[in-house]
């Protein structure tokens, strides 16, 4: 195998955004048992990472930290994110947080924490990719945080480019497995990294790490036994439990899409359905099918008084789901963000309406852009 060759171009490819100095250790991934049995080497700098539960992009990103420097982690979310922070065992000498961003509510408490982390003489990364202001950007690198910052890639991307020289080859297919489920397998990195591997097998494999997920509570242990196999660099489809679960999955959408059809209501060009599944993105995507709207909305009872809220779009909807629904739901005395055509938010469970309103006033005076297509389409 041509690792020179196919190494130089990779990191040509991340050079094109940043120059990056990984920290030198040793690949964590070569000591699988110790990855296995959860025990930091001594050896090592002791390295933390903290990254996002919901998704195969977190989850991906979190093992290709584990894999490259034999971090103990987190999958902590954007509510939990704060109070996860205050965990971080005190003799961290490095701490990576990987997509998890945040927004106005946050984040002066959010640079204030890694701040003070830096400060400490820790070395403090934090890799994201959802829509951040250019001030936030500003604010971050200024306190000593080393920003990993790029909104046309995936967090799993931006962490392999960010650990590259100490992974192995096959680390870029964890990459490409966040590419796929965030659909930004055609950004710069991804087409690129794409095009040295067989597109087919990425994608069944992404497809039966993201269903399975699906199947199993963000609180489950699962997910963190799936992070460490990863970073062992197993294939999805050799994880135990992943093809079952996957499956099983698939099942239940097949019928989830009828029971969206039944129990969700059109209201101009959104499509909104209040549900129990935990893939409230999942609900969101099937309701702009199901109704043929540009924008379906999902939202799940927490039963703490909160609703999680999950919206995507089509490219007919020009606003930007992402920084609208991050001011509307701050106003709303909740938090969200995302990207342009997904995004999410936690509001008031008693405010859901009036944030379902606001959002039917934004997209009712930006429009949709004429979609030739849809008009030649069933
Ligand atoms: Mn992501």
């Amino acid at each position: 195998m041509d690792v020179h060759g196919s190494r130089s171009s990779d990191s040509a490819l991340a050079e094109d955004i940043w120059s990056l100095a990984p920290p030198t250790m040793l690949p964590a991934y070569k000591k699988s048992g110790l990855l296995i049995s959860g025990v930091a080497d001594s050896d090592t700098l002791s390295t933390f990472c903290i990254s996002h539960v919901k998704d195969v992009d977190g989850m991906g990103a979190a093992s290709l930290v584990v894999a490259a420097t034999g971090a103990d982690f987190l999958l902590s979310d954007y509510e939990t994110l704060m109070d996860d922070l205050d965990r971080v065992p005190s003799d961290t000498s490095s701490l990576v947080i990987c997509d998890l961003g945040t927004d106005d509510s946050t984040l002066q408490e959010f640079i204030k924490k890694l701040a003070g982390f830096a400060s400490r003489g820790c070395n403090v990364t934090y890799i994201d990719h959802h829509y951040m202001p250019a001030q936030a950007r500003r604010a971050i690198s200024k306190k000593g945080i080393r920003l990993v910052h790029d909104a046309r890639e995936c967090a799993s991307m931006l962490t392999y480019a960010t650990f590259r020289d100490s992974l192995p080859l096959d680390a870029r297919n964890i990459a490409l497995y966040g590419a796929v489920t965030d659909y930004m397998d055609a950004s710069p990195m991804g087409r690129r990294l794409m095009e040295k591997t067989d597109r087919h097998f990425v994608l069944a494999e992404s497809m039966l790490l993201s269903h399975a997920i699906a199947r199993v509570d963000s609180g489950s242990s699962f997910r963190r036994i799936v992070v460490r196999e990863l970073s062992a660099m197993r294939l999805p489809h050799e994880i135990e439990r992943v093809p079952d679960l996957a499956l099983a999955q698939l099942r239940a959408e097949a019928t989830l899409a009828n029971k969206v059809k039944r129990t969700g209501r059109k209201d101009g060009l959104l499509a909104v359905v209040k549900t129990t599944e935990n893939s409230t993105g999942n609900v969101a995507k099937l309701l702009i099918g199901a109704f043929d709207v540009p924008l379906g909305i999902s939202y799940r009872d927490k039963g703490d008084g909160w609703c999680e809220v999950s919206l995507r779009s089509t490219s007919a909807l020009r606003i930007h789901l992402g920084k609208s629904i991050s001011k509307i739901a701050l106003r709303l005395g909740g938090n969200g963000g995302g990207h342009m055509k997904a995004a999410g938010c936690r509001v008031p469970r008693s405010k859901v309406q009036e944030m379902l309103r606001e959002l039917a006033k934004q997209i009712g005076s930006s429009g949709t852009s004429p979609d030739r297509r849809d008009e030649d389409m069933p």
